[in-house]
């Protein structure tokens, strides 16, 4: 070996040696920003209001099937499950594993650059053991500033948005070729959609604070008004409170025509099937016809006759018709 060989060896040693012991290692920083790429928008298009809720993290699913699953699924509770996060839009928000956000006094926020529908913060010393090298990320938006108060939420990503090494940076720019699981991407604005009308994301909403199963289960009948949870759901109507049933005996005023039974079915909630029975003495109950008698934009109200002369009962069935 020659000297000048020697000498570089002996260098390159002290040098590992001297970052080792005065730079211990600490973890790598993730910047989300707008600045020059799309913007964060309601369903409507329009830009998201300052102190809208922004989450940072990865879901914990099979990296090949994530996104395909991500994207069928409806329920807060069950996405939440998946979460696992790296920062929020709210100071002290987030996963204590890592470390906290910076940013003039909020961290994540949007609106807060460079102006309406932007975002820009950093989370910084992310743990790896938290989060490995690689992770796929992805950004969860809300339109409010909690998920309870949200009517709107969007889940996006792009292939260059993941998880730094130590010491490294990568900034989640929505310049890149952004993939929108729920919502759209398109025309410069990453838009939210509407929080999917399920029966679990209503009994989320109606109980926010996680009531016990025997509160939100569809039978429970809480506000003792006689309708089940499921139907109050499907009715549109105030678990918490005593309402009167979507559905009408009326008697006819024509004589020699039977009377009828009206009762409401809803457009808007896939995961409710309604239906009809009838019987003539509360013991055998048979499916009953209907027909459509008037409609607007949440309702068909469905019409059933009884034959001149003769007793009927009737009932409306919900069956829950949830896939996830
Ligand atoms: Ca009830
Ligand atoms: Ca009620």
């Amino acid at each position: 070996m020659t000297p000048e060989i020697m000498k570089t060896s002996i260098s390159s040693f002290i040098a590992a040696v001297g970052l080792f012991v005065c730079h211990p290692v600490s973890g790598g920083t993730v910047t989300l920003s707008s600045a020059g790429g799309s913007q964060f928008a309601n369903k409507s298009g329009n830009t998201l209001e300052s102190g809208a809720l922004v989450r940072v993290g990865t879901f914990d699913l099979p990296s090949a099937t994530r996104e395909a699953t991500l994207s069928t699924t409806k329920d807060y509770h069950q996405l939440k499950a998946w979460f696992r996060p790296l920062g929020e839009g709210l100071v002290g928000r987030g996963s204590v594993l890592q470390a906290g956000t910076t940013g003039t006094s909020s961290g994540l926020r949007i609106n807060d650059l460079p102006g309406d529908g932007g975002v820009f913060g950093t989370i910084q010393s992310i743990n790896e053991t938290q989060l490995p090298v690689g992770t796929q990320l992805f950004v969860w938006v809300f339109n409010q500033s909690t998920p309870e108060a949200s009517d709107q939420w969007g889940i996006f990503t792009a292939d260059t948005w993941t998880a730094p090494p130590s010491l490294g940076n990568n900034t989640l720019s929505t310049a890149s070729t952004v993939r929108a699981l729920h919502g759209t991407s398109a025309l410069n604005q990453l838009q939210l959609k509407a929080i999917p009308p399920t029966f679990a994301n209503w009994a989320w909403k109606t109980w926010p604070n996680h009531a016990n199963p025997e509160q939100t289960s569809h039978s429970a009948d809480n506000d003792g008004d006689h309708i089940p949870n499921l139907a109050e759901y499907a009715w549109g109507l105030n678990a918490a409170g005593r309402d009167t049933p979507r559905s009408s005996v009326n008697p006819s005023s024509v004589p020699g025509q039977g009377a009828s039974f009206s009762f409401d079915v809803p457009k808007q909630r896939p995961d409710v099937v309604v239906s009809v029975e009838r019987s003539v003495d509360l013991q055998t109950w048979v499916p009953a016809a209907s027909v459509v008698t008037s409609s607007n934009a949440e309702f068909d109200t469905h019409t059933c006759t009884a034959a001149a002369g003769t007793k009927c009962f009737w009932r409306v069935i919900f069956t829950s018709a949830a896939n996830n």
